[in-house]
């Protein structure tokens, strides 16, 4: 579903997200700027620098690939802005329903080996990262998007420099022929066509770090407030969150036989312990089988059958709870003005015969 072509943005349906490992052709599109015009892998060059480096120093595709390890992990990429459309009053932006999320998977070499094969000094903080695409307004003195994560963060073995995804070259869209993959956190942090990452002494400053972008306000507000930018703090890890796979919503089913339901969920840093289903609009609920990450900061299947009391127009609602024990809400957790955050739970409508 195309939200907009300028540049392109473009979610997809939830019953299209049904693959434990996202296809590339499911993977959904966030373009801040204007992606680059030509890429030449060959000669593609990734410098690490910052005032919290050691050293400055540049690879080449060919020199991450022959000199570090390679890894492959499956990671969570959900944009901070997936459920927006349900904010009431609206927020600006692309209007995401559910599916600003994808979990295919990457390889490519360890950020923290690449860090620590540049050297980083004992008082880095942040990361950022700079990419090949350009400004929205066609400016080249400006960046479209240059956002990062804490050094603490950016360390976990599990975030990637990556070159491919589901074994094959990167898309073009998502980011080839270099991207970083930091699952967990806000999408916006996964660099696409990845020039450049500076090891920062202070919170990293590029385009998009700064209020109110990528921001929650720091204490809960009545909906449709304004918000300075001072009480604006920056989103780290994703909430607790799920989706429903199968059945597509609008799908009918004869009453006599099971149903199966199924999906995927996800919570950030944490791991999820529970998935529970409702066709009461939540006055009871069932646990569903949960299967384990296949690594973290992957997302999780689960799935169940369902047998329905009566014919009639059914909603199946799914709820996660994450590893500390805090759930998805029902309803949108808290406005903001950004419309960021948004994990209430996943419905689908099925008509029973
Ligand atoms: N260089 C660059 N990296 C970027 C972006 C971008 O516009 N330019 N968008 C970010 C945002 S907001 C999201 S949600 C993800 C989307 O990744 P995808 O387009 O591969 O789904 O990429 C992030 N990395
Ligand atoms: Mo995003």
């Amino acid at each position: 579903m195309v939200l907009n072509d300028r540049p392109i943005n473009a979610e997809t349906p939830a019953h299209l997200l049904d693959d434990k490992i996202t296809t590339a052709e499911n993977m959904f599109v966030r373009n801040n700027g204007i992606p680059p015009t030509s890429i030449d892998p060959a000669n593609w060059l990734l410098t690490i620098e910052g005032e919290s480096a050691k050293q400055s120093k540049q690879y080449t595709l060919a020199d991450l690939k022959q000199k570090f390890t390679h890894h492959s992990y499956q990671l969570t990429l959900e944009c901070g802005g997936n459920g927006r459309a349900e904010f009431s009053p609206g927020a600006k932006g692309n209007q995401w329903t559910t599916g600003a999320v994808a979990c295919p998977k990457w390889t490519g070499v360890r950020l923290a080996d690449v860090l620590k094969d540049v050297g980083i000094k004992d008082d880095a903080v942040y990361i950022g990262y700079y990419g090949k695409d350009t400004h929205i307004s066609g400016d080249p003195s400006k960046e479209a998007i240059s956002r990062g994560v804490p050094i603490n963060k950016a360390l976990e073995e599990e975030n990637l420099i990556a070159w491919a995804m589901n074994d094959a070259d990167i898309p073009f869209m998502n980011g080839h022929p270099l991207r970083l993959v930091i699952g967990g956190w806000p999408a916006s942090t996964s660099g696409k066509w990845l020039e450049r990452i500076v090891i920062r002494d202070q919170i990293h400053d590029g385009a998009k770090m700064a209020a109110p972008a990528y921001r929650v306000p720091c204490e809960p507000v009545a909906p449709g407030s304004k918000v300075a930018d001072e009480d604006m703090c920056i989103i780290h890890a994703m909430p607790i969150k799920s989706l429903i796979t199968y059945p597509k919503s609008g799908d009918s089913h004869k009453k006599d036989v099971q149903f199966p339901v199924r999906g995927h969920a996800w919570a950030g840093d944490k791991a999820v312990s529970k998935v529970e289903l409702s066709i009461d609009f939540g006055q009871t609920w069932l646990v569903a089988s949960l299967e384990k990450p296949v690594n973290r900061n992957a997302w999780q299947h689960w799935h169940s059958q369902i047998q329905f009391p009566s014919k009639g127009y059914f909603e199946v609602w799914a709820k996660a709870t994450d590893s500390d024990g805090v759930g998805q809400p029902m309803i949108l957790p808290g406005w903001n003005p950004k419309g960021y955050l948004n994990n209430a739970c996943h419905r689908v409508a099925v008509q029973v015969m």
